[in-house]
């Protein structure tokens, strides 16, 4: 039950939101807008870095010394992305600490879209056009979202995933250009990412619980079917572009709506992987482990360093 004070509170807020105010870190909020605000921030801050093992798998093996920087460059945004991200969190009074002793005890989530294996080159093309791309809809808008250190990062960021988006279309664009096997390749890259990449946008309105308090909170702006389907309205023509089928039968156009229909996506494939039954949510949680522990030395010399650096400068 709420005291009259806070009911007073929680209108005044609500008030400025309605307004389109940005709201920020020091400014009064309700207790369950910080709570969601960290839920959904800690687990974008998580899938920048989950993000980045699927691609990583590729550095070693990109087919030129181009492609190779190119992707290093990729990876270490993504980096960039969640360190970002993890700092506006903290700004509502979680600690770094707590959010990742979190995803290592998988209690917290990452997108789901980062439990599939990278198979072959292709799929390097394939998650910079389709992953990156889905973020760039979802993304864009979460940039005008109302808390401010949370939408001031999704503007910097978009930046880069539009250069991200690129290089995976252009990647896919190549080899649609190559040989039969090549353009083999991509098809079937295509085919195993497409759906998964829809499932990226959260479940269908009618089944997403947070979905009305965020959009009251204009934390999002569009629903999760709305944004699902103003990026199959993008994708589809880049696709027809370089010839890739996308593996949807029940793909149209439709005059009236102005809009494609698709198929139905498996809910129950989204669901598995959530809950931690994906092809690589293990394997991803191992390499986030391991790495957290070979680089306790490097928190630890960081810290020391800090420690020293402030010591010094009061001793000044
Ligand atoms: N995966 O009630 P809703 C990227 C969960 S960044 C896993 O609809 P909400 C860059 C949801 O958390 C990609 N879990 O939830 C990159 C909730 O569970 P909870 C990440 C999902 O929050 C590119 C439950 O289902 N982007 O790709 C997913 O209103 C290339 C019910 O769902 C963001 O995180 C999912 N796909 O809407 C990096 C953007 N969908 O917490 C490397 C910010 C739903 O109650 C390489 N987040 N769930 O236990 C959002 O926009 C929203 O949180 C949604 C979900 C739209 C993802």
């Amino acid at each position: 039950m709420l005291s009259t004070t806070e009911q007073e509170l929680e209108k005044k807020f609500q008030e400025r939101i309605d307004k389109g105010e940005s709201i920020e870190a020091k400014d009064w909020m309700p207790e369950r807008y910080r709570k969601q605000l960290i839920r959904m921030m800690g687990q974008h801050a998580h899938s920048e870095v989950v993000g980045m093992l699927p691609e990583g798998n590729w550095i070693t093996r990109a087919p030129s010394l181009r492609r190779k920087c190119v992707l290093l460059a990729k990876v270490q945004d993504e980096a960039g992305h969640g360190l970002y991200i993890y700092s506006g969190t903290e700004t509502l009074g979680i600690s770094r600490e707590q959010m990742l002793d979190e995803l290592l005890a998988g209690k917290a989530k990452y997108s789901s879209i980062f439990n599939y294996p990278t198979l072959s080159w292709a799929d390097i093309g394939a998650i910079g056009w389709l992953v990156d791309g889905a973020a760039i809809v979802n993304q864009t808008v979460l940039a005008k979202g109302s808390y401010g250190p949370y939408a001031r990062a999704m503007v910097r960021i978009c930046k880069e995933e539009n250069f991200h988006h690129k290089q995976g279309y252009e990647i896919l664009a190549t080899l649609m250009k190559g040989t039969p096997e090549q353009r083999a390749m991509a098809q079937d890259s295509i085919n195993r990412w497409w759906w998964p990449a829809l499932m990226m946008f959260g479940p269908s309105d009618k089944d997403s619980p947070n979905s009305a308090e965020l959009l009251r909170w204009k934390v999002k702006r569009y629903s999760n079917d709305e944004l699902r389907q103003r990026f199959i309205d993008r994708t589809v023509p880049q696709a027809e572009n370089i010839g890739l089928t996308l593996p949807d039968p029940d793909l149209k156009w439709n005059e009236e709506r102005q809009h494609y229909e698709f198929g139905t996506i498996n809910w129950n494939e989204f669901y598995e992987v959530i809950n931690g039954n994906g092809i690589c949510n293990k394997d991803r949680l191992k390499a986030r482990r391991k790495a957290h522990e070979e680089g306790a030395w490097v928190r630890e010399a960081a810290n020391a360093y800090a420690r020293k650096k402030s010591g010094e400068t009061i001793a000044a």
